[in-house]
């Protein structure tokens, strides 16, 4: 290192290096954090270094050796607080802090009191830093005076930085593509991006969703709330009630889409199970039904089906607005009567779940933490479905009745990977190895599918539940049209991409013997009020979007994320309105009242999710209510 540099900056770059080493080595001890590979490795022990780079780096501009060199220890006091607090928090929550939780009082568990119980004496190693740069600042000799660094110096210097920035997150998007506009997984972000940096775009998030919060004041909820009580679908006296009182089995089906139910590939069934069911007296098969999602995915599905309102466009619902007010279905049977919770053998912080379910009134989260994941049971991102099926019926039958159990499976997840004893059928042969890998993982899937109907048979659960099942979203992208469309056999339009949005809904109601195949367009958006109404649970005065799909007046239109639509006439897709039947395209006018009611829908959950609409009606509803109670 050039001597001259490093007399003028000795403090500066023993800071840069101590905090640098004690975060990563804080990331090694505190943190259990999977890394795969030696690239995953390297970018964690990377990441910290833009950062403090910066942040340092702001010193260069500051006059006065003193003022600088309280600078430089204010700040690594102050990121020594930031990696301490977090091992701290990871302790106890396994998950890494963000501001939401700091700020939410309905939280699972209490904070403070969890923190204190979790402090060790080793803690004290996160101050190592400060103890470091303290000794330099005393005893590094001062032989020059330091001056003011010049202004080519700083520059490069903050080259150097952006060029580190640049380095650091062009290896995490290698790694996580769309990392940032997704924003999967804390742990995910922490582990490419650093802790630093991730709590500044934890901070952007929630400023940019309290800005808009900040600005609503609860008169919109009139407009909102008039459209949504003139699309109000009243339930079918037939249907209301009819599983009232059983258990829920909602059962996320990873990836599923309708194109491989009651078809074959390569002469071979590829969800036996599934199809029979489509036959069975006790089940409402829906097959024009479709998922609703964005970015969000597997999250975007769960919030659709809770809450009835559509998930963001460009990032996912349930990092962004983690703090709001919602109305769930977890929440209304969780008022009457039920024992609500999710099951799922994955992180708990992915897709901020963790966080979510709070804000959703879900009692009680299973995550990983609940299974025992044994030799040979797990493939791909997690535990298989067959062994979390198995165990989850096992929980299933301490928990106190009724409750509402939404499970998500996992094994059908790209890029499909499946062990050799797990492949009941051949692969696929096309220019995609995913799709052709498809038809084996939604193959076991089914499979896990028959075991959870005979293990809830077992249990004795069977007959006093309700199991519904559904698509979370598309597994198969538009880059893999050219396979599909030979797999189809056909050529794949954008309306064909529409179509291919469909996912499969099952309503089992063991014991019924009415059901049928329901070929009403419908989606995700209507499941919360189509079950709730099946419970004998009103809806009337809720704050949501989809309909009742039994109900006379459900309307057959659902709106995709993105702006494209389906009717049982038409599909609009690219800016084109197709016939639905033929997939020729069509006039634009029998489209054209769609497109402007899919744009206000889309617009009015936008508004009620960026204003947090449903705080002021709860305000609302708590003072009619308390003043009617009073009158009787
Ligand atoms: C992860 C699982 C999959 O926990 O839900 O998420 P996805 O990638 O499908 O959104
Ligand atoms: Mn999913």
């Amino acid at each position: 290192m050039n001597k001259i540099v490093w007399s003028k900056h000795s403090v500066l770059i023993v800071a840069i290096v101590a905090t640098w080493l004690t975060t990563y080595f804080g990331y090694l001890t505190s943190f259990n954090m999977k890394i795969d590979n030696i690239m995953q490795e390297f970018i964690l022990f990377l990441n910290p270094l833009s950062f403090l780079l910066f942040v340092y780096g702001i010193a260069l501009f500051i006059k006065s050796t003193k003022r600088r060199n309280i600078y430089i220890l204010t700040i690594s006091v102050m990121t020594s607080i930031v990696m301490f607090s977090n091992a701290v928090f990871y302790r106890f929550f396994n998950d890494f802090i963000t501001l939401p939780v700091l700020f939410q009082t309905s939280n699972f568990g209490d904070l403070s009191s969890s923190v204190t119980a979790n402090l060790m004496v080793t803690d004290i190693f996160f101050f190592a830093d400060v103890f470091i740069i303290f000794l330099a600042i005393k005893f590094i000799p001062k032989t020059d005076r330091v001056e003011q660094s010049n202004k080519i110096g700083r520059k490069l210097y903050f080259v150097m930085t952006a060029a580190v920035i640049m380095v650091n997150l062009g290896l995490a998007e290698m790694e996580r593509p769309q990392l940032l506009t997704r924003s999967f997984d804390r742990e995910l972000l922490v582990k490419n991006i650093g802790t630093y940096n991730y709590h500044i775009y934890d901070l952007f998030i929630q400023s940019k969703s309290h800005a808009q919060r900040a600005l609503a004041d609860g008169s919109e909820l009139v407009e909102v709330g008039n459209y949504i009580n003139a699309n109000y679908a009243a339930p079918d006296p037939e249907m209301y009630g009819v599983a009232k009182g059983r258990n829920i089995i909602a059962i996320s089906l990873e990836s599923l889409q309708s194109f491989v139910i009651n078809e074959e590939m390569d002469g071979h069934v590829i969800t036996p199970f599934l199809n029979e069911l489509t036959k069975d007296p006790d089940t409402f098969y829906f097959s024009d039904f479709y998922h609703n999602t964005g970015l969000g995915k597997t999250s975007d599905s769960e919030f659709i089906i809770e809450n009835s309102l559509y998930p963001r466009n460009g990032s996912a619902v349930f990092f962004t607005h983690s703090g709001n007010t919602y109305q769930s279905m977890a929440a209304q049977l969780g008022e009457n009567g039920y024992f609500t919770n999710v099951m799922h053998a994955n992180n708990r912080s992915f897709w901020n779940r963790d966080i979510m379910y709070g804000a959703l009134g879900i009692d009680k989260f299973y995550d990983l933490e609940s299974y025992t994941v044994g030799e040979g049971e797990a493939v791909n991102w997690g535990m298989k479905d067959i062994p979390f099926i198995d165990q989850s019926v096992e929980l299933m039958k301490e928990m106190p009745q009724p409750f509402y159990s939404r499970l998500i499976t996992l094994t059908n997840h790209h890029p499909f990977d499946l062990d050799e004893e797990d492949k009941l059928i051949p692969e696929y042969t096309s220019n995609s190895n995913t799709l052709n890998k498809y038809f084996q993982t939604v193959r076991y899937m089914d499979q896990a599918i028959k075991v959870l109907f005979e293990d809830l048979k077992a249990s004795g659960l069977y007959d006093n539940s309700i199991i519904v099942m559904y698509g979370d979203h598309y597994g198969i992208s538009e880059n893999h049209n050219k396979a599909m469309g030979m797999y189809l056999d056909k050529e794949i339009t954008p309306y064909d991409n529409a179509k291919l949005q469909r996912v499969p809904l099952y309503i089992h109601i063991p014991g019924y013997g009415k059901g049928k195949t329901m070929d009403e367009v419908s989606g995700q958006i209507d499941l919360k009020p189509t079950l709730l109404h099946l419970m004998g649970l009103e809806t009337k005065d809720d704050m949501y979007l989809g309909s009742d799909i039994f109900s006379p007046d459900h309307e057959p239109f659902t709106i995709f994320r993105d702006g494209r639509f389906v009717t049982d006439k038409n599909v609009y897709a690219q800016e084109v309105c197709y016939d639905s039947k033929t997939g020729e395209e069509t006039d634009m006018a029998e489209c054209e009242p769609f497109i402007e009611r899919a744009a206000t829908e889309l617009n009015y959950s936008d508004m009620i999710i960026n204003g947090d609409l449903l705080r002021f009606k709860e305000e609302q509803e708590q003072s009619p209510k308390l003043n009617s109670k009073s009158k009787e």
